[in-house]
């Protein structure tokens, strides 16, 4: 089926399915390579549909017996699935078929992972199991036996029955077949008990393989943390008696919120001191929060089709990143968030991949899942919110909940509810889910008669299938300082509607220094000339945390560009006003850390690219390697001293407070080892006893060119370590110089414990390496080369993974020529491959153009 012609689903062309399920029982005969799954399904004529032609999906499946009401039949089976006369009253359905677990290697239905069978039916992986309206707005309550002599058996909902060889669960919630679960075999538990707001009990349990029991303490706290905080923030109540989240080590993604059984790549739910790092640790707290919080927004609330994927994922991301930001730090995790979002979503959004926030049509829907539907759903719901304010955001969502609980929704619902409850007429802040790009916005000031004026002029350039734009509602939250540097206008929304829009500002006396965009109050590219001592004045004295940081990173882009188009020096005056904030020590060490960082060379590269200058990603290397130098020079007086000053002398907590000391450090290390030949990061090194600290000193070793004894013993220490180990591997080849980084790659899957099967290790190695900017750009096209050779293998097994690594390639078109017509000659070679996946075929397709 997927060497056929790519057939393209359109958002318009949606109809409701001709029937309607009342029921669904399975059985599963567990076997490796026989497992046979029994269905019995009650149909019944939709009153709301028109066509009835009775299709039910199905792939890879052999039919063994199909019956409706205990009659045989005969259906005429094709690769996609079944067609079949029905009745036109209400039917059942009953059908057996045989699937191979065991030779499941696309991670997709029910498949093997260290003899543990598991699921994953997101998007369309039911029709992988049995035949089945395999669509997200047909909902159904489940039942579900399990044979087999695995010890542990679980599905979702409520477990009613169990004995020798069998268990059976069942789910009282009417749910589409994507989040239907299985999970067996021998596992451990790590248990635990909720009460809810309404004093139920709740049994959780966190399921991993014997020997990671240990690894399960934190994320049941972040559970429970998740569970109060939705009934605190958002009444929310769990609505189960029981909720099971399962580790896996084979697994596409981070995660999955299938009803009453999550299951976790376990990379996202296994931690410890000892093989964590704080930023797992921060990852873990959130992705368990985002998968609980899909309970409501995704599970009880979900989406018609596969276009409204935004509707829980833009919410689910905007309320983890709420929940985040209290147990944190807001201002951190906003930098933190925008980092992310220009790192991933702006070269989607500027690139061959653009499409809408919710897009119009798709190949296959597993490509879907980007940064776009994820995070810049989530930038949408936060400008919804700041325009709305808290209290019409509170009651637009009681509303919500409200009114379409049980129900399969789309956008349009999601937006009246805002409009019920404000009153507010959303038509033109619905272009943020229909058009794609990134909008530019650029401003000028005028300053005249105790009068300020800013004036906003907006555009976004055309993107693929969408040439013209109409002007959006920006939310631009401003605040304006005087020169002493206090806030004479605190923070005010200003709401942009038009293409070009003045603002103004009266009795101030003097004229101000403006704060634009604070927060970063909506998904733009801030376009104004602002001068280095304007920058540096912010830098200073911006009470908006987040605009503070702008202000930095803008001053290092600046260096940087200089550095790189003239050879300039360092901008030893932003240095100075630098230094002043990193050793402030009123200010959070988290803070600190995020200032320190500098620019990717990626996002250099596409900011030389806006410049009309095409990138060189060695002279991009070179100018952050030098800045980096300048640094450790002018600091060195202060470096070991304030370093010294921020080490956490207290037993191990992944808290805020102690993992922000620890990130400072881990930068003020990086500066320190380029002085002293890695002296200090290998006394760091010997003397770490947690995974943030010895995997930092590592990597300080590795880029001062000393880490061979260290990488040695690292792999010594924790070869049997899975998780641990995709950290060696991944920081080997992120941190290779650039012309030794392809070398290290190819020796990297030489190596025994490489295993292309186990996305987290492919995606240590391969994502590892196009992270090494100037390594995977290597002017002779080697990482161009070696990277399709492994997407090219990787298609058969796991075109996912295969299609979703892919998008590396997205920023091909910043290039030079000569590197140009090397991405080009790759992405053509793996679009020939015989028998390519349709996942990966229209990726290519689409960044080929
Ligand atoms: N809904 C999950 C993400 C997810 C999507 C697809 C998957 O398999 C193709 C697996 C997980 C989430 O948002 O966490
Ligand atoms: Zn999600």
């Amino acid at each position: 089926m997927k060497d056929a012609a790519p057939k393209t689903i359109y958002l318009k062309d949606y109809t409701p399915f001709g029937y309607v399920v009342e029921s669904v029982h399975l059985t599963f005969r567990l076997a490796p390579t026989s497992t046979r799954v029994i269905s019995r399904i009650a149909f019944a004529p939709n009153p709301d549909a028109t066509d009835r032609a009775f299709f039910l999906h199905g792939e890879e499946l052999s039919l063994i017996w199909a019956k409706i009401d205990g009659q045989d039949v005969l259906p005429d089976v094709t690769d996609d699935g079944l067609r079949c006369t029905v009745p036109d009253t209400p039917f059942i359905w009953e059908a057996e078929v045989e699937i191979s677990p065991q030779t499941n290697t696309a991670l997709e239905g029910l498949y093997m992972s260290n003899g543990m069978y598991c699921t994953q039916c997101e998007a369309e992986g039911f029709r992988k199991i049995t035949y089945y309206p395999d669509r997200p707005d047909v909902m159904s309550t489940f039942t579900v036996r399990i044979e087999g002599e695995e010890k542990v058996k679980l599905s979702n909902g409520n477990p009613v029955g169990s004995g020798d060889g069998w268990a059976e669960w069942h789910d009282p919630w009417p749910k589409p077949a994507y989040l239907f679960a299985l999970v067996a075999g021998d596992l451990v538990n790590h248990p635990d008990r909720f009460t809810t707001m309404s004093g139920k009990e709740v049994e959780l349990n966190i399921w991993v393989r014997p020997g990671d029991e240990d690894k399960c303490a934190f994320g049941m706290e972040a559970l429970k943390k998740s569970m109060t905080w939705d009934e605190e923030v958002y009444g929310r109540e769990y609505d189960l008696d029981i909720f099971n989240i399962v580790a896996v080590d084979d697994f596409n993604m981070g995660a999955m919120e299938n009803k009453g059984l999550n299951v976790f790549n376990s990379s996202c739910v296994l931690a410890s001191p000892e093989t964590s790092t704080d930023m797992n640790f921060e990852r873990i707290e959130a992705i368990i929060a985002h998968e609980y919080f899909h309970n409501w927004t995704g599970n009880r609330i979900t989406c018609r089709d596969w276009f409204q994927l935004c509707l829980k994922e833009g919410l689910t991301v905007f309320r983890d990143a709420q929940f985040t930001a209290d147990m944190r730090s807001e201002p951190v995790k906003r930098i933190s968030d925008v980092i992310d979002l220009r790192a991933r979503q702006f070269p989607e959004d500027q690139g061959p991949l653009s499409h809408p926030v919710r897009p119009e049509s798709f190949q296959e829907i597993n490509n879907f899942y980007t940064a776009t539907v994820y995070e810049k759903g989530a930038e949408v719901i936060g400008m919804l919110k700041t325009l709305v304010g808290d209290d019409a955001y509170k009651r637009a969502l009681d509303l919500y909940f409200d009114r379409h609980d049980g129900q399969a929704c789309t956008i349009e619902d999601w937006l009246r509810v805002f409009e019920d409850a404000t009153g507010r007429d959303l038509a033109q802040f619905k272009l943020w889910y229909s058009q794609s790009g990134t909008p530019r916005v650029s401003v000028s000031e005028d300053w005249a008669d105790g009068v300020y004026t800013l004036t906003f002029r907006q555009h976004t350039p055309p993107t693929p299938g969408q040439d013209v734009k109409d002007p959006k509602v920006i939310p631009v939250a401003v605040g304006l300082l005087n020169p002493n540097g206090d806030e004479v206008v605190p923070t005010r929304v200003l709401e942009m509607t038009k293409a070009e829009q003045s603002f103004a500002f009266e009795g101030l006396a003097s004229k101000p220094i403006p704060s634009i965009l604070r927060g970063f109050s909506a998904p733009i590219v801030l376009e104004r000339t602002v001068s280095r001592e304007e920058r540096a004045f912010l830098l200073a004295h911006d009470t908006d945390a987040f605009n503070r940081w702008e202000a930095n990173r803008n001053l290092a882009r600046d260096c940087l560009v200089a550095m790189i188009r003239n050879g300039a020096g360092p901008d030893m005056a932003w240095l100075e006003g630098l230094e002043r904030v990193v050793r402030d020590d009123t200010l959070d060490p988290a803070f600190r850390a995020l200032m320190l960082s500098l620019p990717t060379q990626s996002e250099m590269a596409q900011v030389l690219f806006e410049m009309g200058t095409t990138p060189d990603p060695d002279a991009i290397w070179q100018a952050a390697e030098d800045l980096r130098g300048h640094m450790a020079e002018a600091w060195q007086g202060f470096l070991p001293e304030l370093r010294a000053s921020v080490a956490v002398d207290a037993p191990y907590k992944p808290d805020a407070e102690q993992s922000g000391k620890r990130s400072l450090g881990s930068a003020l290390l990086a500066l320190q080892s380029r002085l002293d030949g890695g002296a200090a990061a290998q006394a760091q090194y010997d003397a770490a006893d947690d995974m943030t600290l010895q995997l930092s000193a590592l990597s300080q070793l590795i880029s001062a060119g000393q880490g061979a004894a260290a990488t040695k013993a690292f792999e010594q220490q924790w070869k049997h370590d899975r998780l641990v180990m995709d950290k060696w591997f991944g920081l080997q080849v992120g941190m290779a110089k650039p012309d030794m980084a392809v070398d290290v790659a190819e020796g990297l899957v030489e190596h025994p414990a490489f295993d292309m099967g186990n996305p987290n290790r492919f995606r240590a190695v391969m994502g590892g390496f196009a992270m090494n900017h100037a390594g995977f750009h290597r002017k002779d096209g080697a990482g161009y080369a070696f990277l399709a050779d492994w997407l090219i293998k990787l298609d058969d097994k796991n075109p996912q993974t295969t299609a979703r690594m892919c998008s590396v390639f997205q920023t091909w078109k910043r290039y030079d020529d000569g590197r140009q017509a090397l991405i080009r000659a790759q992405l053509e070679r793996i679009k020939a491959k015989p028998k390519l996946s349709r996942d990966t075929d229209e990726m290519v397709s689409r960044i080929l153009g």
